[in-house]
């Protein structure tokens, strides 16, 4: 029997190729995001290879998540896999001139919104005493960089909160993990630095990073690995990366 797989943040980079991969290896596939327009292509783009079901709703709006996911179909109810990987940036400032809508978003999505989602699966999975939930934190989980502060300390909770996740979910035998991706060229900047293309662009410049693909291809990896090995944590850099701040570039 095919498992369903719970993707946010589906619009987009790792959420989008993991959608994608997933979908081609015959897995159910509900689709979350809240640009509505790309979750309708997707869906039609991907209704090729599976059963496919979109969820239009922001993270942050816990009613909207718990309404959402409760009234899923039948057919898609029983979640097997939660990937959490709705999250991004919102600035690159010292912690002195940070902005504090920038502070709100990171906080409300990358942490609030993790919490938020998984407070809906948790009881599916535990009810049939099986399930597996992958959150996707970041070298910013494992390590703080200059005017990385409140985004590399959303990330360091989304590891602690993997690890806790891991320890009261093991008596329903319920697999946990994270992915900490280093730089994936995603959308990913182009949100950080509000829609300067430019400045997004001489992140990845240089050098050849990861790409979304990358890291989708690894979460399928984990996701079909037999029920009795859970990949617990898993950091993945480009080559040409040693650290959030050491990168190769031949520039
Ligand atoms: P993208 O910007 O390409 O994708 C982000 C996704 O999150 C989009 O699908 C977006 O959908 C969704 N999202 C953002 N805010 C909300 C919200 N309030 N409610 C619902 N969905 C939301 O970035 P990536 O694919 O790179 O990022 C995915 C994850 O990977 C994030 O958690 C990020 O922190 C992490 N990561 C990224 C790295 C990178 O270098 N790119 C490295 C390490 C980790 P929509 O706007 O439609 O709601
Ligand atoms: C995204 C990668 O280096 O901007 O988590 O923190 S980085």
């Amino acid at each position: 029997m095919k498992k369903t797989v719970l993707i946010t943040g589906a619009t987009s980079g790792i959420g989008k190729a993991t959608a994608q991969i997933m979908a081609k290896n015959q897995y159910k596939i509900i689709l979350c995001g809240r640009r509505s327009d790309r979750l309708a292509t997707l869906e039609k783009e991907l209704s090729e290879f599976t059963e496919v079901h979109s969820l239009c709703f922001d993270v942050r709006d816990k009613e909207a998540v718990a309404e959402n996911i409760k009234a899923l179909p039948a057919d898609f109810a029983s979640i097997d896999v939660l990937i959490n990987n709705a999250g991004n940036a919102h600035g690159l400032d010292p912690i002195q001139t940070g902005d504090l809508d920038d502070w709100d978003a990171m906080i409300d999505i990358n942490v609030k919104g993790l919490l938020y989602v998984s407070k809906v699966v948790i009881p599916i999975m535990t009810a049939k005493k099986s399930g597996h939930i992958i959150n996707i934190g970041s070298t910013a989980a494992k390590e703080v960089y200059p005017n990385g502060n409140v985004y590399c300390g959303t990330k360091h909770a989304v590891d602690a909160i993997t690890q806790g996740m891991r320890i009261d979910l093991n008596p329903f035998g319920i697999r946990v993990g994270a992915i900490h991706p280093g730089m994936v060229a995603t959308e990913f900047s182009e949100v950080r630095f509000k829609g300067d293309v430019d400045r997004a662009s001489n992140v990845y410049k240089g050098f050849d990073p990861l790409q979304a693909e990358d890291i989708a291809d690894i979460i399928h990896f984990v996701v079909s690995r037999p029920y009795h090995v859970n990949i617990a944590d898993l950091v993945v850099m480009s080559t040409a990366q040693a650290s959030s701040t050491i990168v190769r570039r031949e520039i």
